[in-house]
């Protein structure tokens, strides 16, 4: 039973992961917040076995952002925890992994390794015991990163690193073979004589090996984000979108099963530039229906005297012909980190200006015929114009408003408004 938990856990919603940690992390250099109950009893701890004069050290990437973070590893309602810390007297980061025993804290195993910083923290059960193994990367002068495995025997109470080391610029973990157990994906930037490729790391033998490896673009420099979940109904894989020179783009990378082989789309051969973008917008699963849409951007030609809003094409990927397939069309405000959802009754005429401070953003049904505004008001702002809109909704500073126009080609209601208007997450 505990394995299917895992592997639901795996399986479940796209999920932002490990990758490319970004400058010196601040929160480190600040003082150890004073902490209460179960932290304080950590910290204790995490005093003793540095001898006294320690800094906490926060991971600078993935969903674990705390300098002691606490998982249930065996899934027995009793949380372990692990501790990231460097002593004065030292540089390198420890790592310390804890389990409570009748409400106190014990230490189970303090790992020293050869890095200045935390990277990323996740946990997946590759060897399916039904316990979760910590996947822990680490960075520091290095261009890569470095990703070592621990794990934990919940009856002896002991944890072990395990003899495995590897280099990457990104990792994330899931069932990408859909075996029922979960390998490891690193992602590497090119580095030197060193190309950029995905390997994917499974377990067999008491072994982990690479089952198999593809190569990544070349020209990409960072990776902005990396997604994993399901692509279609029966492929897990990741986005990885990308800054290059001028722009973005994004490779997915699945298993395909038939050919058992890690695949990259595009693949390296037949570069596809219309994954390319000057926006920095991220794949994820933009409509929610439990797969990953790749954003595929065009500023469409509109009246050439007002500016444009782009018009973002969210595509699901069909990995058995290996082709982009059209999910969502969006107009976009992306000064104002908003779009709007073109339903399918629209037609291909459809688009959308800005106006020069980005306030105003008019969705035409044809040239001459304005169909819908958005305006974007200050909160706290009252004015005669303001009067004249209707609020979607209030966000930081910002309040988002409608009006709707005089289309004579085509219609729209409140109802239809609200459903398609959303706010979205950009990239700096
Ligand atoms: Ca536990
Ligand atoms: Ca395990
Ligand atoms: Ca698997
Ligand atoms: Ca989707």
């Amino acid at each position: 039973m505990k394995k299917t938990i895992f592997t639901a856990i795996l399986l479940g919603a796209a999920v932002a992961l490990c990758s490319c940690s970004l400058g010196v992390d601040s929160r480190g250099l600040l003082s150890p917040p004073k902490t209460t109950g179960r932290e304080a009893a950590i910290e204790k701890l995490v005093e003793e076995a540095s001898g006294g004069n320690y800094q906490l050290k926060y991971p600078n990437s993935g969903s674990y952002r705390s300098a002691i973070i606490t998982e249930d590893l065996n899934q027995d309602n009793n949380d372990e925890a692990f501790a990231f810390y460097t002593s004065r007297s030292e540089n390198t980061v420890h790592m310390l992994v804890m389990y409570s025993e009748k409400n106190e804290w014990k230490i189970s195993g303090d790992f020293k390794t050869d890095h200045s910083d935390v990277d990323c923290v996740m946990f997946a059960d590759y060897d399916f015991d039904g316990t979760l193994e910590i996947l822990a990367g680490f960075s520091g002068s290095a261009e890569l990163n470095e990703l070592n495995i621990f794990d934990y025997d919940p009856e002896k109470k002991v944890s072990e690193s395990i003899d495995f080391s590897a280099s990457y610029s990104g990792f994330s973990a899931g069932d990408y073979d859909r075996d029922g157990g979960s390998e490891i994906l690193t992602l590497s930037l090119s580095v030197g004589e060193d190309e950029a490729q995905a390997s994917l790391i499974d377990y067999d033998n008491n072994t982990l090996y690479t089952l198999s490896d593809c190569y990544l673009d070349p020209s990409v420099t960072r990776f902005e984000n990396i997604t994993s979940g399901l692509l279609d109904k029966n492929t897990m894989g990741v986005a990885i979108d990308g800054a290059l020179d001028g722009g973005f783009n994004t490779q997915v990378i699945f298993y395909d099963a038939d050919k058992s082989e890690l695949v990259s789309f595009p693949s390296s051969e037949k570069k596809e530039t219309s994954i390319f973008r000057t926006y920095n917008i991220n794949s994820q699963d933009i409509n929610h229906d439990g797969f990953i849409e790749i954003p595929v951007a065009y500023a469409e030609a509109g009246p050439s005297t007002e500016k444009t809003a782009p018009v973002i094409n969210w595509r699901n990927l069909n990995t058995k012909k290996s082709k982009l397939v059209n999910s969502t069309r969006c107009v976009n405000n992306l000064d104002f980190g908003f779009y709007f959802k073109l339903p399918e009754y629209f037609s291909d005429a459809v688009f959308a200006t800005l106006s020069e401070d980005s306030r105003e953003m008019k969705i035409y049904a044809e040239e001459n015929d304005l169909l819908l505004t958005f305006k974007v008001f200050d909160v706290g702002e009252s004015s005669d114009k303001m009067k004249e809109f209707t609020t979607l909704e209030s966000y930081n500073q910002y309040i988002y408003a409608y009006q709707i126009g005089e289309s004579t080609t085509l219609y729209v209601d409140d109802d239809i408004i609200r459903d398609n208007f959303a706010l979205i997450d950009i990239g700096a």
